[in-house]
């Protein structure tokens, strides 16, 4: 169509190629789209510059440029369903540049030599592993298969000897390329490879990089088909037969005479030879076109033979959600997997009860909880989906709270979400049943071959509350705050502070409203940094190449954000080995400047050695003997001039480094900053409440403490001293605001054991943690007084004690002593709530309020989510770190239309498309009937007449023109 389109530059043929184009692109794969688009792109090159003996370039450009405009506008009319949601970004995460997979993937599916990519040979090891490899497997047994696709295709590509133009040019070169990339990072030239993979945007999602031999196939087509037809005319020429006894003639001059005498000598074996020569061609060429006829049944022999491979699920594995679907109400449902090694049985077992595929008895296949919404039509948590945020969310479940057995809350978090039912299948491993067995709050439902728990703490999916939290720190917060008895998710909405420098006026409206400022695992300096300008901060992660090689690069890696720290980047700027990246940076003025880095403290560390363009200012080696947290550190006090410079990290290879966030900033910007969070602090009505992990804080490997995971419960530290013994050096931390403080701590009870101390300032408070019950509990001390400022909190502990947490809360005017129990012990808002989903992207939300209240809405938070309420429009804001939430500042009764305004564009796109198909059928049935008219019309000779009756006419009318001229 399109070299039609190009050659013609007809509007019939525009039109064609715009019909073709737009159902490439809206249904088509989009890796398809990219490789053919690529090669459609080269082709329009090859068009314009291939030299032609009838065209100049000029003219074949200058119809391009019309073919082009024009087929741009009709495609983007017939694909405006599709585009202007699109390009309105509402698309799916995939087409993020963020959305990278690691090189190292692209090396499993690839091709590992050319002549298995020459021979298109099925490289994508996944399906059914358990019946054939794909590799070895695919082709007739015993039977030299690619040995005869290499020659066929070989010899198709020598009809390039006979055949050389425009076309066969660029097919040539397509196969090239297309076998060049999906070789992907093997040799020769794999540097190439890898240096797009890292620099391309885009390009890292082409993982199963043999896809692009796509185009090398479609090239094989044509050339084989080229070959065929060279064969066929060759066959049916039997040239053989017509070669003729051809005698050599030679002249001879004699000196003698005058004239030359030819001599004719025959020479019979030579043209024996070359009759039997022919002959055999002749049989080669048609053994060859049998052979080319064969080579598709040859090469997918599997697939005739044992047919197209398909697996059905025994029903016992469905029946689980069979049974849910038959539950009236609305809610979402979390399926319980296997990890890769729990189904293959393998030595060392990590469990993972997000993942998503199944071992069947034909090899790997998607989970049936995974996907069983086919089955009862409702969301299922999976692996949280694509986009970023919920991913994120799950992974911190799958790989760090559930993986190492963190928590027995993990139902009370999952229900703030929605996440209703549990279905824990038959399959799955005894560890991961017995943890889901042990959570907290749920009822057993169902109990054949698989189990369904039902959720108590199952909020619905559009609810009311009227207290909030703000946090600094990562999605471990869940996990923090889950411990606290009493504490309902779904009664305070979290709000957590943006990880990225940004307007704070976002965070300033929240922040008003919110009963208390968390900070989970994090300081004041954290909150300070955040406040920064943009320009002064580089999110060191971005800069990380996308590789699972630590050893040789400096890659993003995502081991912060998994455990639930807060990460500012996401994935960690990270390597192991001795390597150097440098980072630019640009201050916009002359001055005396401050460099500081958000780095990982945690076990096995390297010396990190910074210099600032190419002048070395410090080294640090941040170890601690925990994956303490990621913290901020001053590694350099230096002039800068004003303009573009380079900072420059090397890992000395002895350790890990995992580099966050880089800051670079004037002392007295930052003075001044610390002073204005201070003073926001200070004038911020809610509690202040900092929560600090036992474990992160006050251990310190050198002490006779040790760090233990006590499952269900948490990672702790512990002591057996029957002496008083400290865990570790006191902590500094900052009080912003002077008052009344009550310190708690969560904490080991049981018989016979001993007494933990907090040290404040110098000054000694003991806790008891003797009980005839063995649970955990929290125990509070206070109140105590603070100043503003710094101050030092140390443990130490007689006995056996084991310690989890330490909280550190304001009280407010007149309290004087609080329980943990009391603080978040709010009432249920007054609202009650009636909803009903109309459609996907449409909820009708009926409420009674006799408050302000913020509405969640579990849904994956996009600022698109609107609510309409009274004629106004509210925006929503992130809560819960991944959904919606938004606030009416309303009572009465009230109706409130919750909508997706993505769904406006994806409507009137699909209008415009359907009045341009409608426009287009119209006028191109219009052109046909007034052709076919027109036809009638000559054929009738009607025309002829009429062509000379108004010859007439205008003779007449000329002559009496002429007559009016002569009389005037
Ligand atoms: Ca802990």
């Amino acid at each position: 169509m399109l070299n039609k389109a190009l050659q013609t530059g007809k509007l019939r043929d525009i039109l064609l190629l715009s019909l073709t184009i737009s159902l490439f692109a809206t249904s088509f794969h989009p890796e398809c789209i990219v490789i053919y688009g690529v090669f459609l792109v080269l082709f329009v090159v090859f068009f314009i510059l291939y030299p032609t003996k009838t065209e100049t370039v000029k003219i074949r450009f200058l119809r391009f440029l019309k073919v082009s405009l024009l087929s741009a506008l009709l495609v983007f009319l017939f694909s405006a369903f599709f585009l202007i949601p699109f390009f309105m970004n509402i698309r799916s995460p995939y087409f993020h540049p963020s959305y990278e997979y690691p090189l190292e993937d692209s090396m499993l599916c690839s091709y590992e030599n050319l002549y298995d990519a020459f021979t298109l040979r099925a490289v994508e090891r996944w399906g059914y592993v358990d019946l054939v490899d794909v590799y070895t497997g695919l082709g007739l047994p015993d039977f030299p298969v690619y040995s005869l696709l290499f020659i066929i295709f070989l010899s198709a590509y020598c009809t390039l000897l006979k055949k050389r133009d425009r076309y066969t040019t660029f097919f040539a070169l397509s196969t090239l390329i297309s076998i060049f990339i999906a070789k992907g990072p093997h040799p020769p030239l794999g540097q190439a490879f890898i240096w797009a993979w890292f620099n391309l945007p885009h390009f890292a999602v082409f993982r199963a990089a043999n896809r692009w031999i796509m185009m090398a196939a479609f090239s094989h087509a044509l050339f084989v088909a080229l070959l065929v037809r060279y064969l066929l005319s060759y066959v049916r020429s039997k040239s053989y037969s017509r070669l003729e006894c051809k005698p050599l003639k030679v002249s001879l001059k004699i000196s003698s005479s005058k004239e030359p005498r030819t001599l004719e000598l025959s020479m019979e074996f030579i043209n024996k030879f070359l009759k039997k020569t022919c002959k055999v061609l002749h049989i080669i060429a048609i053994a060859l076109l049998i052979l080319i006829f064969l080579n598709g049944f040859l090469a997918c022999f599997f697939f005739f033979c044992c047919g197209l491979q398909v697996y059905t699920p025994p029903n016992i594995y469905r029946e689980p959600y069979e049974w849910i679907a038959n539950l009236p109400d609305d809610y979402k449902v979390v399926s319980v997997g296997c990890s890769p090694s729990e189904w293959e049985k393998l030595p060392v077992i990590e469990s993972d009860f997000a993942h998503s595929a199944m071992r069947t008895t034909i090899g790997w296949g998607h989970d049936i909880g995974f996907e069983s919404s086919f089955i009862h039509d409702k969301p299922v948590l999976q692996n949280g989906g694509w986009d970023f945020r919920p991913r994120e969310f799950v992974d911190y479940l799958r790989f760090h709270l559930v993986r190492n057995k963190l928590t027995k809350n993990l139902l009370k978090i999952l229900g703030v979400f929605s996440y209703k039912y549990i279905v824990v299948p038959l399959y799955i491993s005894d560890e991961t049943r017995e943890f889901f067995l042990n959570q907290n709050g749920y009822t057993m439902l169902y109990n054949e071959s698989s189990l369904i728990l039902e959720n108590n703490y199952s909020a619905p999916r559009v609810f009311a509350t009227n207290n909030s939290l703000f946090v600094l720190g990562g999605l471990d917060s869940f996990q923090t705050l889950s411990v606290i008895e009493g504490f309902d998710l779904s009664k305070y909405t979290l709000y957590f502070a943006p990880t990225t420098p940004e307007s704070s006026t976002l965070m300033q409206a929240t922040l008003n409203r919110t009963e208390a400022f968390c900070f989970v695992n994090s300081d004041i300096l954290d909150l300070v940094m955040l406040s920064l300008d943009k320009s002064t901060f580089i999110l060191a992660g971005n800069f990380g190449v996308s590789s699972l090689n630590i050893t040789k690069y400096w890659v993003k890696r995502s081991s912060w954000r998994i455990i639930g720290a807060l990460t500012l980047s996401g994935d960690t700027l990270t390597t192991l080995g001795k390597n150097r990246i440098s980072i630019p940076f640009e201050v916009d003025s002359d001055g005396f400047y401050s460099v500081w880095l958000r780095v990982g403290f945690a076990p096995w560390r390297g010396k990190l050695t910074v210099s600032i363009d190419g002048e070395l200012v410090q080294s640090v080696v941040p170890e601690s003997p925990y994956w303490c947290t990621l913290k901020w550190v001053k590694v350099a006090d230096l002039e800068l001039a004003k303009g573009k410079h380079l900072i420059s990290l090397e890992n000395d290879g002895k350790g890990y480094n995992d580099i966050d966030a880089i800051a670079i900033i004037k002392p007295e910007d930052l003075e001044k900053k610390l002073d204005e969070t201070l003073k926001m602090l200070q004038d911020f009505p809610g509690r202040i409440i900092y929560f600090l992990e036992a474990e992160k804080f006050f251990f310190d490997s050198s002490s006779n403490w040790l760090l233990n995971v006590v499952p269900y419960e948490g990672c702790v530290i512990s002591s057996e001293n029957p002496e008083v013994n400290p865990s570790s050096t006191p902590l500094k931390f900052t009080i912003p605001r002077k008052g009344n403080y009550i310190i708690a701590a969560r904490i080991a009870m049981g018989p016979n054991y001993g007494t933990i101390y907090i040290d404040l300032d110098g000054n000694l408070q003991s806790i008891r943690c003797n009980s005839s019950v063995s649970q955990f509990e929290w125990r509070e001390i206070g109140p105590i007084s603070f100043d503003v400022g710094e101050h030092l909190i140390g443990i130490s502990g007689v006995g056996h004690v084991e310690l989890d947490t330490v909280l550190i809360c304001t009280l407010r005017e007149g309290e004087n002593n609080l329980s943990l129990h009391e603080m978040f012990s709010s009432h249920a808002p007054d609202v009650s709530i009636d909803y009903s989903r109309v459609n996907p992207c449409l909820y009708q939300v009926n409420v009674n309020a006799n408050e302000p209240f913020t509405l969640v809405f579990s849904e994956t938070y996009s600022p698109l989510w609107k609510i309409l309420v009274d004629g106004e429009e509210i925006a929503p804001v992130l809560t819960y770190a991944t959904v919606n939430s938004f606030y009416i500042n309303k009572t009465g009764q009230l109706t409130l239309t919750l909508y997706f305004t993505g769904q406006n564009y994806a409507d009137a796109g699909l209008t415009i498309s359907i009045a341009s198909f409608a426009v287009i059928i119209f006028s191109t049935g219009l052109y046909l009937l007034y052709k076919r008219v027109l036809r009638r019309f000559y054929n009738r000779r009607i025309i002829k007449n009429f062509v000379g009756k108004s010859a007439l006419l205008i003779e007449d009318f000329r002559v009496f023109k002429n007559v009016d001229e002569q009389e005037n």
